[in-house]
């Protein structure tokens, strides 16, 4: 057989006149009709919504691949940067009507199907979206890599491909029971599967010296278990550009090595079980949003994801190249402390099988890795176990120690005999177990160390990594959070979209500073109606969706007060569920009538971690506290609160452009940045908010005027919390604090029983971490204030286009032009 010759050019002519991908309205019909037939093997007579869903969705994917194959190879050709996202977590949200948009294949879909007698709409609602993430950090990286595709940078995500996403999550009686995700058991029509690519990803065993043929000493893994990573890749198309780049995600599987071995010795049971807590390895996405806990698991997931994306990634990309130009091909960025392993692992692959030296080795690494942190909270930042990293990870545990022994070294050259600061930067913790602090790996080990917002970015650097950045001060950057608006304006807002595309033109949609031309229509009174009828109809939308979803029916004429993000003590839905409760009792105090109330429907949307005791008590309490009001007389329906049980990007694509108010009201120095802040704001919504996080730049940019600023500032919070913090003495003195919470104890939410949320209500008064009762007054008085100003149509209406015109600052494409200057320097790649 003749080696094949010459470009890739005259063999993809020659495919092209074999195939087509579908454009039209006939090619797309075909299409579709093919995959029903052939590939769904049903008859278009027979099929089920299911059928179709999957041979439509097909059918768009197909759509993509010419994009996706020409991107990969113009890249490989021109050896381009690639920017390589390492994330545990890919919130991604449904994908069919995002790849329309992207191919603009959405009106040919709509009519070829129609003239099947079919509706694009009934089949876009069927979808079940991927789950693969918890909340803020697995939707951020949704919305990078759809910017990066966007701004046609050449870049890859890579993650794990959980069998089973984020929990469903269902109320009984009122309580949070979850129910597994099994989002694959149809399969997903969006990935395609790479098994011939599969890499192996070692476990355990020992470390061993030996002296290699130069007669240099050296040292080598002998690991002890073995599990194959399969990659699933999903094409992530580019708006209005031709790329398409790829999220990568592996799914663990046995090794046949490893099988074999086993089912020879006729022990089938314990073959069995080996292959099981092999695959074990991919099967759930941890729903922990409190404290990490000692899970092997979890660092077997970490590992597993990120030695399978550096091999792939050297060994199909760079092949043979010199790895000394590593930095100039890739960056490795790393969504929060998750994927940190890595860092040791590619000064292993360097030094133990490239045979480089350790400063050469440290120093490509560190130029290849840079870290974004997402948490402010302590008890947030991961450290692992000495003994679990060494049984595991026997020679990262080494090269961990090596890195730090080097940096201990250069800190105590910095800053002679001052060993408590000694302590205080070590990699490794000392108490309460010897453990592997990785954050502190991650900032030693990247060029660049991002918080997610300016506030957060300063607390960072100022607070929990102080010592870290007084000592490399330009290693610290801010990357402002942003969101896409494809999907969180254009496709969840047609009605607004339609709007702006008729007031400013349509190019906002990839240049959301556009945005800004929205200004002076703020002023135009015939454009406010429009607004405003663009509103209310997203509102009886998500009406005639929460009546067919969970069988709950809303008013669509009042307030949409929304509040949906995990539930954490922390982001304080208590106290929006003290400012309701305090509206209820002044109605049944007969301190304000019924009948003058503003109509207001309070939107809750929250998971809770299922561990997270505290957190599931407080669904419970929301849930028993809109039992009572959404029936009490005395409100006369002017009060309601509805909790539709699983939030997730699907229904928040249906909600956020609904609300009326959005509720950001963290402890102030608590929320890194929050990116549904920024959703809101983009659709209409007014904030109410503390000065928190991205909050802080939202209100800059939309003006005091237009937002709703409460409670104290960081360092009133730290004031407060070094004073001494008392919170029974806030319930003490205000009567409006105490008639709600003894509202609670009384047992009218509970039939009776008034010890039912003593948890909730004794922690409240005795501990208060995030001092809810000393925002109280603030917060509900700043409502009292909303409640006047929504009834100025006008007012309320210019202020809402206000900040949609204000905000395009928080677009993800500008997050992305942001850590491209700072630091990817990646250039864009568009394909032909
Ligand atoms: C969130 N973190 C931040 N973590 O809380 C939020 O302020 C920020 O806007 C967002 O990241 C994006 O930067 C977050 O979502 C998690 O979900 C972790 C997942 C892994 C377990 C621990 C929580």
């Amino acid at each position: 057989l003749e080696p094949p010759t010459g470009s890739v050019q005259p063999v993809t002519e020659n495919i092209e006149r074999f195939i087509s991908s579908p454009t039209t309205v006939e090619s797309f019909k075909s299409e579709f009709c093919r995959q029903l037939r052939y590939e769904q093997g049903v008859d278009l007579v027979d099929a089920r919504t299911e059928d179709l869903y999957q041979a439509l969705a097909r059918t768009v994917r197909s759509a993509m691949v010419d994009g996706w194959i020409a991107t990969q190879a113009s890249h490989r050709a021109a050896k381009a940067k690639t920017v390589a996202y390492l994330s545990a977590e890919f919130l991604m949200g449904p994908q069919l009507e995002n790849a329309l948009l992207s191919t603009a294949l959405t009106e040919v879909a709509r009519t070829a199907l129609a003239e099947l007698e079919l509706d694009l709409d009934e089949l876009t609602a069927y979808e079940t979206e991927p789950g693969l993430g918890n909340g803020g950090l697995g939707r951020l990286a949704a919305c990078f890599i759809d910017s990066l595709a966007a701004k046609s940078i050449p870049a890859i995500g890579y993650g794990i491909r959980y069998e089973y996403g984020i929990f469903r999550q269902t109320f009984v009686d009122g309580r949070q029971v979850e129910q597994p995700d099994r989002w694959l058991v149809k399969g997903s029509p969006w990935e395609l599967a790479q098994p011939e690519n599969s890499v192996t990803v070692n476990f355990g065993g020992h470390t061993e010296q030996y002296t290699d043929e130069t007669g240099a000493p050296r040292t080598r893994w002998v690991p002890a278990e073995q599990v194959l990573a399969v990659p699933y890749n999903y094409m992530v198309p580019g708006f209005e550009t031709r790329n398409v780049n790829t999220l990568r995600l592996w799914s663990a599987k046995a090794t046949d090595a490893f099988d074999l071995q086993i089912f020879n010795s006729g022990d089938y049971e314990s073959a069995v079980r080996r292959q099981t807590v092999a695959e074990n390895i991919s099967k759930v996405l941890y729903p922990e949003d409190s404290t990490p806990q000692g899970k092997e698991l979890r660092l077997k997931q970490q590992y597993f994801f990120v030695a399978a994306s550096l091999r792939d990634y050297l060994d199909t990309v760079l092949r043979d190249d010199d790895l000394s130009t590593l930095p100039e091909r890739v960056v490795f960025q790393l969504n929060d402390t998750h994927p940190v392993i890595g860092v040791p692992e590619l000064m292993r692959i360097l030094l133990d099988e490239r045979g480089l030296g350790w400063d050469e080795a440290w120093d490509i690494t560190r130029r290849t890795f840079n870290y974004t942190c997402h948490t402010l909270l302590p008890e947030a930042l991961e450290v692992w176990s000495v003994d679990l990293l060494g049984r595991l990870l026997p020679r990262h545990l080494e090269i961990i120690y090596r890195i730090n022994e080097d940096f201990l070294g250069l800190v105590r050259e910095t800053y002679p005999g001052d060993e408590l600061r000694v302590r205080r930067m070590s990699i490794i913790q000392e108490r309460p177990e010897r453990a592997v602090r990785m954050a502190f790996l991650a900032t030693v080990g990247s060029t660049k160390v991002n918080g997610v917002a300016a506030l957060h970015s300063q607390l960072l650097a100022d607070k929990v990594l102080d010592d870290f950045s007084a000592l490399w001060p330009e290693k610290f950057t801010n990357v402002t959070n942003g969101v896409t608006p494809r999907r969180f304006m254009r496709l969840s807002n047609p009605g607004l979209s339609g709007l702006l595309d008729e007031a400013i033109g349509t190019g906002w949609t990839n240049d959301l500073a556009q945005l800004a031309k929205l200004e002076p229509f703020a002023d135009d009174a015939s454009f406010r109606a429009e607004f405003r009828a663009v509103k209310q109809a997203n509102k009886e939308r998500f009406v005639r969706l929460l009546a067919q979803r969970d069988g709950i029916e809303l008013p669509a004429d009042a307030l949409y007060d929304v509040m949906v993000k995990r539930l954490h003590e922390y982001k304080r839905q208590m106290l929006k569920l003290l400012h309701v409760v305090t509206l209820y009792d002044r109605v049944l105090k007969g301190e304000v009538k019924a009948s003058d109330l503003q109509p207001r429907v309070v939107v809750f949307g929250a998971k809770a971690a299922p561990g997270y005791k505290m957190a599931k008590e407080i669904i419970h309490l929301i849930n028993r506290v809109a039992a009572v009001v959404n029936n009490a007389p005395e409100l006369e329906g002017r009060l309601r609160i509805a909790f539709p049980a699983n939030y997730n990007v699907t229904l928040a694509e249906r909600l956020i452009p609904a609300a009326d108010l959005s509720e950001q009201i963290s402890l102030a120095g608590k929320e890194a940045s929050g990116t549904g802040n920024m959703k809101f704001a983009l659709n209409g919504a007014l904030t109410i908010g503390t000065d928190d996080g991205a909050n802080v730049e939202i209100r800059q940019l939309v003006g005091d005027e237009n937002f709703f600023l409460f409670g104290m500032d960081e360092p009133a919070v730290q004031a407060l919390e070094d004073r001494g913090y008392n919170p029974t003495s806030y319930y003490e003195v205000d009567a409006g604090l105490r008639g709600a919470i003894d509202l609670i104890s009384s047992g009218l939410f509970s039939d009776g029983d008034r010890t039912a949320f003593e948890f909730v209500i004794s922690d409240l008064l005795y501990k208060d971490r995030f001092m809810v009762l000393a925002d109280y007054r603030s917060y509900v008085d700043t409502q009292d204030r909303v409640e006047v100003a929504y009834r100025d149509e006008d007012a309320w209406t210019r202020s809402a286009i206000l900040n949609v015109a204000r905000t395009g600052f928080f677009t993800s494409d500008r997050s992305i032009q942001d850590y491209l200057d700072r630091i990817w320097h990646a250039p864009a790649k568009p394909i032909a």
